[in-house]
């Protein structure tokens, strides 16, 4: 494990090998927190960057986690079918206390606490993919199938 990573990415690095995998997590001097900046820092498609977004369920108020290629839109009543409930906005704090990481930092796995999650059927038509490793400057790269065996997330239409 490297030792210059930061805090946030070393818990993001320690989920992964915890889960058996051996990606490499890659802090870059350039900005990572979107996703068009994202896949400026590393040379690949938009689409090719994994959105981790967070909403919150209306009433009963818990988060949700929705992984959308880097294109993508998402169409919050496919989760709402989904999951039987409207969703409300999910403001930067519901996300740190949620999920343990800043906006634009969020990564598919490693959260204070295991969060429902949804991976976009989109981000399937590529063989490598990016994702955020708990800060606003770290990623790493994988491949579609990691993501639903290092999340328990169901694979979905989102747009
Ligand atoms: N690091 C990149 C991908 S590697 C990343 O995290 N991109 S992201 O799209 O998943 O995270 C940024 C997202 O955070 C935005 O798409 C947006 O939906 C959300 N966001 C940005 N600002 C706010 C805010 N003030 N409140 C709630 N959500 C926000």
């Amino acid at each position: 494990m490297s030792k210059s990573l930061s805090p946030s990415a070393i818990k993001v690095q320690r989920a992964l090998i915890e889960k058996g995998f051996s990606m490499e997590i890659l802090e870059l001097p350039t900005s990572t927190r979107t996703a068009v900046e994202a896949a400026q820092a590393v040379g690949c498609h938009v689409a090719q960057i994994v959105k981790s977004l967070v909403f919150k369920t209306k009433h009963s108020e818990k988060p949700i986690l929705v992984l959308a290629s880097g294109a993508n839109r998402v169409n919050e009543k496919a989760i709402e079918a989904l999951i039987g409930e409207p969703l409300g906005k999910a403001d930067a704090e519901f996300v740190r206390q949620q999920t343990g990481f800043v906006i634009g930092g969020v990564p598919p796995l490693g959260h204070i606490q295991p969060i429902l999650t949804f991976i976009d059927q989109d981000l399937f038509q590529f063989e490598e993919i990016w994702a955020a490793a708990g800060t606003p400057n770290a990623v790493f790269k994988l491949t579609p199938q990691a993501l639903p065996e290092m999340t328990n997330g169901e694979i979905i239409k989102i747009t």
